[in-house]
């Protein structure tokens, strides 16, 4: 068969999309699909199920990562990869991780319908808890896996609730035997949408991202001095959510300050009692702040702290600060960067060279091969949120460009 003409199955894709959309599915149209919860086992219990009627060895490490495995004609030759994640935000969309962990899923089955055999082995992913919402940070499953984070700091992460990461893992039946560890990988594609307006904006179809941004992550813990909000006069009040309140707003005034192509932001907060006639004595919250320049990013954070240190002194609220998550800037492998533009330009889909600004498990699977993305656009650049949307068309043509670009690394030597 000439390869060249192979194509993706884009209604199968979308049914596959679709079904995996059922499960967490949001009464407003997106998905709940929280690392390690109910939704997200039945969604792995159904990918190793589609895994398996493809032939492919399955592989479950102890940090629940799934993978299937495809073997090449070359034994000796290390594998290329491909994949994503499937857990998703408290009210995420339908595409974001699955599209990659779908569209891997629909490049095997075009390769294993077509019978097509490649030099090197394949393997597709399924990277646990890349979302960090349930429990921080994010990337944790390809993160141990390739030795960037430590795998009992990993273990003991708790979400709100207090259930501990590893138990959760249990619970689901999804800690495998295998101690999570890297294997030699020949490439890694990871295929996803934008998140952001650029494509749109351009009118283009597929995006190659030269990297990711720096993304650092922490945590704000403020003290102050609960009382009885009426006769309490306002002077001498210990307040921790107006402590909170001055914070936040540097945060979001820090680009500014900083200038340059940075972005900062306060997602989470919790505040203790939270009762409307208590003044507020413990808070919580959280600061991303993410740059193409790592430099850059780690002195924003170092001039906000001076200021989070006067507004709690100046307060009397005393402050706690936890940083934790750091990820450097991921620069992609130019070859394989290049070869996703030349393989969407050969297929007739307009490209975009452009940075990622979300971030991905492929910023750490960056560190120990060749990587690279391939974006399809997101409708009203919008995501984490239920109106996530992508085209269907736009999902098939992502999907094709994974395709070819699995096929020329999988056959090369
Ligand atoms: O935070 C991110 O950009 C990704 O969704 N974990
Ligand atoms: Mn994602
Ligand atoms: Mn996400």
């Amino acid at each position: 068969m000439d390869l060249k003409s192979l194509r993706v199955n884009g209604k199968r894709l979308q049914g596959s999309l679709e079904e995996m959309a059922k499960i967490g599915a949001t009464p407003s149209g997106g998905v709940q699909r929280l690392a390690l919860s109910e939704e997200d086992k039945r969604a792995r219990d159904l990918f190793v199920m589609w895994l398996k009627e493809l032939d492919l060895g399955i592989i479950i490490d102890d940090m629940g990562n799934i993978f299937g495995t495809r073997p090449g004609r070359d034994k000796s030759l290390s594998a290329v990869m491909s994949g994503s994640h499937m857990d998703s935000q408290p009210k995420g969309g339908r595409f974001d991780g699955i599209l990659g962990v779908m569209g891997t899923l629909e490049a095997l089955r075009s390769l294993h319908e077509n019978n097509i055999e490649t030099e090197r082995p394949i393997i597709i992913v399924n990277w646990t808890n890349e979302e960090g919402s349930r429990f921080a940070p994010a990337m944790v499953g390809s993160g141990v896996w390739t030795g960037n984070l430590d795998r009992g700091w990993a273990c003991d992460r708790l979400d709100i609730n207090g259930n501990r990461f590893e138990d959760e893992l249990i619970r689901i039946s999804y800690k495998g035997s295998l101690p999570a560890g890297k294997w030699p990988v020949h490439a890694y594609y990871e295929y996803h949408i934008e998140q952001g307006p650029v494509l749109e904006k351009e009118g283009k179809r597929i995006g190659a991202p030269k990297g990711i941004f720096a993304l650092q992550w922490y945590d704000v813990y403020l003290e102050g001095e609960a009382n009885q909000v009426g006769p309490t006069p306002m002077a001498g009040r210990h307040d921790a959510l107006c402590a909170a309140a001055e914070m936040i707003l540097k945060i979001n005034e820090l680009p500014q300050r900083m200038g340059g192509n940075m972005v900062a932001t306060v997602g989470e907060i919790q505040n203790y009692p939270n009762s409307r006639n208590i003044i507020p004595d413990r808070v919580h919250f959280t600061v991303d702040i993410r740059s193409w320049d790592d430099d850059h990013a780690l002195k924003a954070w170092e001039m906000v702290w001076r200021d989070f240190d006067e507004i709690a002194t100046r307060r009397g609220c005393p402050i706690k600060i936890e940083e934790t998550w750091r990820v450097e800037h991921s620069p992609f492998d130019r070859k394989l960067v290049h070869r996703i533009l030349n393989i969407a330009e050969e297929l007739g889909y307009s490209g975009l060279h452009m940075v990622s600004g979300a971030g991905h498990d492929a910023s750490y699977m960056n560190r120990i091969c060749p990587t690279a993305m391939i974006f399809v656009p997101s409708i009203g650049g919008r995501s984490h949120v239920e109106v996530e949307n992508t085209k269907w068309e736009d999902c098939e043509a992502g999907a094709n460009v994974l395709l070819h670009a699995i096929l020329q690394s999988a056959n090369e030597k």
